[in-house]
């Protein structure tokens, strides 16, 4: 099976990605570097693929002060956008999570409800950077709903579903099948499939 370090503190973004990729044949495990995930600098940007590319850049640094740059380094930036209210959360989603709340985006709503997810995953193969974009179109609900998923997925209802459930009240194999993420890292496998012998990530199992 190949492995792909994925540098993230994020623990839901790490489990979609396990869950996602690994029956693919791809391991994720954390990123670490003397047993700690690295911090990593965030640059203020209202592009999340800007920010992305400033974390595997970052990433790519310690691969190689560490002589691992031969491995695989996988990254994402992600951000839930309103639009009532224009760029909004955005890149600026964990910290709005963070010191609102769902509760808070809630409060901010009225009857104009649109919105997506977006992620911008980055990987360094071992040899170069490649893009991986999705994009997840819905709705906030009117209240908190479900247990499951992480972030802002209580209060998010992905058209493609059944137009009523949040991702919160998905199983991850259900989010996956139609989120911002999913979208993403299948885009990511499938680019991975077909070049794979060329783009230099390990196998640790042959
Ligand atoms: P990194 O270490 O990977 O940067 P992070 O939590 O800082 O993790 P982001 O800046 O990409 O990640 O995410 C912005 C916020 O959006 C953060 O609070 C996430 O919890 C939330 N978020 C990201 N993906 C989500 C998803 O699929 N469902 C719900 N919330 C999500």
């Amino acid at each position: 099976m190949a492995t792909l370090n994925f540098l993230t503190g994020n623990q839901g973004k790490l489990s979609e990605a396990q869950d996602l990729l690994g029956p693919l044949g791809y391991e994720i495990q954390p990123f670490e570097i003397d047993g700690e995930i690295p911090d990593i600098i965030e640059p203020q940007s209202e592009s999340l693929t800007t920010v992305a590319l400033a974390k595997i850049a970052q990433g790519v640094e310690l691969l190689a002060a560490s002589n691992r740059l031969h491995e695989s380094l996988l990254v994402e930036d992600s951000g839930l956008f309103i639009d009532s209210l224009p760029e909004f959360p955005g890149v600026y989603s964990a910290y709005v999570l963070k010191s609102v709340g769902c509760e808070g985006i809630l409060k901010l709503l009225d009857k104009e409800r649109g919105a997506h997810f977006k992620t911008v995953a980055a990987l360094w193969t071992g040899q170069a950077v490649e893009v991986f974009v999705g994009t997840c179109m819905g709705q906030i609900s009117t209240e908190i709903k479900g247990q499951e998923g992480f972030g802002y997925d209580p209060i998010f209802i992905p058209n493609d579903g059944d137009g009523d459930r949040t991702f919160a009240q998905m199983s991850a194999d259900e989010k996956s099948s139609i989120s911002h993420r999913g979208r993403a890292l299948r885009a990511l496998f499938e680019y991975l499939n077909g070049t794979e012998p060329d783009v230099g990530i390990p196998k640790t199992d042959p």
